[in-house]
């Protein structure tokens, strides 16, 4: 998959050759993506060091789901925020780390496009040293002028333009789709450039991984815990999985992109508040599904496609299956079957 021998194509290349594709583009989102991938170069170098400096350890502060924050989400936050406020590409942000939608700053002018971000995914992994992400999405804004509103942010995964995730793993990496395929860059750090290394990712046609928690079955229905069976070879199953789960999404979703197979995170009985499960349908659920779903996967609720999604709330939770789209649908069977 990679491309060794061909030549060598900086990100920067790259969005400028993917945008000439377009004649009529005006450039807004090729820079958009560029910063993103300035902030991702910055967050690496900062993810590299966390064992070392004073930033390793939590703030004390929690975010809005009640969770601890941990400083490096924070500095996430702030360097995405602060390297798009002011361009004028953008009309409004949301992020995990803040309760309301993210205001375009008066002084600056306002653009044409609406970015929703985690900054920083999987945050609670950072002192075991396991891959940690940055996940994003970009829609185009719904209302005509002024500063954007949540309108612009509450949209379906359908509307996305362009979508990815930073991995910050053994080395950096920054995945992104925006209606041409999936395509992979890794970050050579002694250049400091992010280099395509991944052209045209596929999932493969034979998957190899189911990826869950497995530690929550005694929450599980029924149909998750059939569906899971069957993963594992049984309940008529022609084939079985191996297991893998990391419980950081960007590193188990990337995983499933170039290995095959599912990760998913049912609804569960673990939490009364979280009826849903954990993840959260506008930047963590929808982009991966884009990406998935631009690799020729697919991504559900168990009972229909999470892109097709209305959402209601800036941070609420869906059920998700992503992957090969021969496993997701099988979830979707046997929910369908055992769980109405
Ligand atoms: P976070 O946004 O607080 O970091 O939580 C999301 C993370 C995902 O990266 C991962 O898939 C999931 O939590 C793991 O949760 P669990 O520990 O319940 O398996
Ligand atoms: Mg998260």
């Amino acid at each position: 998959m990679t491309n060794a021998g061909s030549s060598m194509i900086t990100i920067e290349r790259h969005i400028f050759l993917e945008q000439a594709a377009f004649p009529d583009a005006s450039g807004t989102l090729t820079q958009l993506l560029y910063d993103i991938a300035l902030a991702g170069k910055l967050i690496a170098s900062r993810t590299t060091r966390a064992g070392l400096a004073d930033i390793l350890g939590a703030t004390g502060d929690e975010n809005v789901q009640g969770e601890e924050v941990q400083k490096l989400d924070l500095y996430a936050h702030r360097t995405i925020f602060q390297l798009t406020d002011h361009t004028g590409r953008l009309a409004v942000m949301a992020s995990e780390e803040e309760k309301d939608i993210i205001a375009i700053p008066s002084k600056y002018p306002m653009g044409k496009y609406v970015l929703v971000f985690d900054p920083l995914d999987g945050s609670s992994n950072i002192d075991f040293n396991v891959s940690v992400g940055t996940i994003f999405a970009i829609y185009e804004r719904k209302t005509e002028s002024g500063p954007g509103t949540l309108r612009d942010v509450l949209q379906k995964g359908s509307d996305i333009v362009a979508a990815g995730y930073l991995v910050y793993g053994s080395s950096t990496m920054l995945v992104y789709a925006a209606g041409n395929g999936v395509n992979g860059f890794t970050l050579d750090p002694s250049v400091g450039e992010f280099l395509l290394s991944h052209p045209h990712i596929r999932l493969p046609e034979r998957p190899k991984y189911y990826s869950v928690n497995q530690g929550y079955e005694k929450y599980w229905t029924e149909g998750i815990k059939r569906y899971t069976r069957w993963l594992q070879g049984e309940e008529g199953a022609t084939q079985s999985l191996s297991l893998r789960y990391i419980g950081s999404m960007v590193a188990d979703v990337h995983r499933t992109l170039l290995g095959g197979g599912v990760f998913y995170y049912p609804a569960d009985s673990k939490d009364p508040k979280k009826p849903n499960g954990k993840l959260r349908l506008l930047y963590e659920a929808n982009p991966m599904a884009f990406v998935i779903e631009e690799a020729g996967g697919y991504a559900s609720t168990g009972r229909g496609a999470v892109r097709d999604v209305d959402p209601e709330d800036l941070h609420e939770r869906t059920p998700l299956f992503l992957g090969s789209t021969e496993l997701v649908r099988k979830a979707e069977e046997f929910i369908g079957q055992y769980d109405s």
